[in-house]
């Protein structure tokens, strides 16, 4: 594996698109006591039936410290790869390499500087070095180049891009305190199209209300099509979402992208608002010095944080009167993939959801 010091835009790289076939999908088993109930115990059973969906039309790869291999590889099937990997948690979407493509049909990965979520001003673990590590990890594992973007903080939560030159992001998480402060908004945006190969940065102000990841846009909003998105949405006006959703509406509404197309917004609903219970709290260490989760505290549950697979979509349910009909809105917008809900809550309790623990390998084009 060679760490290269050029830019993927000048190399003639991009990212594709979710939708775009895969070869591939990446996750982490769940095991940390103070982001997962039980150490894992609750979740792992929704990691599996992840992984499994998945695994039915690309192959998936877990990744699996050395004391949980025996479990994990008991619990997830045949077809599902699990390989020994050391990691402070479990979220493959934010730390495995963003991989990217070119038209020759090589791929390659994106090594950004993982800091969880903000650093030493507002992340919420420390350390993060084997977190930070899996990017070049994962590459020479399947033996790809790697871009060293390391002197930039983002997770691979906080973008959305179409393979068409357009990319999604909030301002509440790029432009937060955590992250890269000395760099301009303007500067930031040369770091996306530089690294992912876009030539359009479409910045949404906010995400969803109380997400710990200063509101990554995987939580709000993602393509599904070129030109066309769906937008997390909420209906009741004394909801602070509301505000936030309808500010996302308007900006997206007003802007076309990278090849001068205006948006088709699809408007998902969100379950009622969901609060960790006394009882889920008494599953959850608590670590010194790290944001904790208070029994009522509402968690930045949403039905965008989807998984596009080659032949399914695998979202989220959270046994809300709501799952059905955002199922029925998915199945609508993805009429070629079999939607599949997985019960969810024991991720949601972790932080984010399906789209966070999962990272797409793009299928190759030779
Ligand atoms: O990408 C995410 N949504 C991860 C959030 C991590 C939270 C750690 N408890």
């Amino acid at each position: 594996m060679n760490i290269l010091k050029t830019k993927p835009k000048n190399d003639g790289f991009y990212m594709p698109a979710e939708f775009a076939p895969h070869e591939g999908c990446i996750m982490i088993w769940p095991e940390r006591g103070d982001s997962w109930q039980y150490g894992g115990f609750a979740a792992r059973e929704a990691f599996v039936e992840v992984a499994t969906a998945i695994s039915k039309s690309e192959q998936v790869t877990m990744c699996v410290s050395y004391e949980q291999y025996d479990t994990a590889r008991r619990m997830l099937p045949s077809q599902v790869r699990v390989v020994e990997m050391s990691s402070n948690d479990a979220w493959a979407r934010d730390y495995a390499p963003t991989f990217l493509v070119n038209q020759e049909g090589v791929l390659r990965g994106v090594d950004w500087y993982f800091n969880a979520w903000g650093g030493l001003v507002d992340g919420l673990y420390f350390p993060w070095d084997k977190d930070n590590q899996m990017a070049k990890k994962l590459c020479d594992l399947y033996n790809v180049d790697v871009y060293d973007a390391s002197d930039f903080v983002l997770e691979g939560g906080s973008i959305h891009v179409d393979g068409e030159g357009t990319c999604i992001v909030t301002e509440a998480c790029l432009l937060s305190a955590g992250r890269n402060p000395d760099l301009s908004k303007e500067e930031i945006e040369e770091k996306l199209k530089d690294y992912l190969g876009v030539e359009k940065v479409i910045w949404l102000k906010s995400g969803i209300y109380q997400d710990e990841t200063n509101e990554h846009v995987d939580n709000i909003c993602a393509f599904v099509a070129p030109g066309e998105v769906v937008l997390a949405w909420c209906e009741d006006e004394n909801d602070p979402q509301y505000e936030m959703s309808k500010n996302c509406y308007d900006i997206l509404s007003k802007e076309t992208d990278a090849k001068g197309r205006p948006f088709t917004i699809h408007k998902l609903p969100l379950p009622t608002p969901i609060k960790i219970t006394e009882e889920e709290c008494k599953g959850l260490l608590y670590m010194d010095g790290e944001p904790t989760r208070t029994p009522g505290e509402r968690l930045a549950a949403s039905y965008i944080n989807f998984y596009i697979a080659n032949k399914s979509v695998v979202m989220p349910g959270f046994g809300d009167k709501m799952d059905e009909v955002a199922k029925k809105k998915l199945e609508a917008l993805f009429p070629d993939r079999e939607v599949v809900q997985i019960p969810a809550r024991n991720i949601l309790i972790g932080g984010g959801n399906i789209h966070c623990i999962t990272q797409q390998i793009p299928k190759l084009h030779k």
